[in-house]
């Protein structure tokens, strides 16, 4: 048996279920329960925070999980990346206010930026030779400029109306995401056997739509 961890409600779990069924996997799935079994195939499913599943992963909690690149790569986990899944594309992205002076990342040095994503963040400005005070905070980073708390934001951005909304504009990509497949790295011989049963599957799911 292969416990795979998704998403229980949110942007990448429709997509997630709809890979597991076109591989031909059949569960339950009540939005009550937190783990399900699948009945033709040896594979428990979890359902989880995205924020944990990389963590648990790591932990062989669970064995392989569905997670965005964004969430993986801010935990430093990038390693347990097995495959490039195309859904929840979204970019994580610099934003200033609508009327605000901006000429090139430089305009950012000494300033501060409130994200979700402190880590990616600082990665991009030290690769740019800018230094600015990183504000993390936990959601709503959108409104931090108009109620004065930062002079930008860095947050997740898809048709970017969000940001339009409240009165920001987009000013740099820091980093491009999409749903990925991860796995622990220590799996024993039989879970890999049936990761890699998953993965034909995966791989002909994503032929046949092309
Ligand atoms: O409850 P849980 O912790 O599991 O979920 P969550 O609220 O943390 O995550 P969720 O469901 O919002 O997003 C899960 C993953 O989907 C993210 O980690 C990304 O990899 C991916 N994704 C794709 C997005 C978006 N598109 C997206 N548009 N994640 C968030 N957004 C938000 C963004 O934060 C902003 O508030 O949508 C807003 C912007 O959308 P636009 O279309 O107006 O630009
Ligand atoms: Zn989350």
């Amino acid at each position: 048996m292969i416990r795979l961890a998704i998403q229980k409600s949110g942007r990448l779990s429709d997509d997630s279920i709809k890979l597991i069924r076109e591989c031909g996997i059949s569960f339950l799935s009540a939005s009550s329960k937190l783990k399900t079994e699948a009945t033709n195939f040896p594979l428990e499913i979890l359902f989880l925070r995205d924020d944990d599943i990389p963590g648990y992963v790591a932990d062989g909690v669970a064995d392989i999980g569905i997670v965005g690149q964004n969430v993986l790569v801010e935990e430093g986990l990038q390693q347990l990346s097995v495959k490039n899944l195309g859904f929840s594309k979204c970019r994580l992205s610099l934003a200033v206010s609508k009327g605000a002076e901006y000429g090139d990342i430089t305009s950012l040095e000494g300033k501060s930026i409130a994200t979700s994503y402190p880590n990616l963040l600082q990665e991009y400005l030290t690769s740019k030779g800018v230094q600015a005070d990183i504000h993390t905070i936990s959601g709503s980073v959108e409104i931090a400029p108009s109620i004065g708390l930062a002079d930008a934001v860095c947050d997740i951005v898809s048709s970017g109306s969000t940001l339009i909304s409240n009165g920001l504009r987009e000013v740099e990509t820091v980093f491009k995401s999409e749903a990925v497949l991860i796995a622990n790295q220590n799996l024993d011989a039989e879970k890999n056997k049936l990761l890699k049963q998953l993965l034909f599957r995966m791989e002909a799911v994503q032929r046949a739509q092309k």
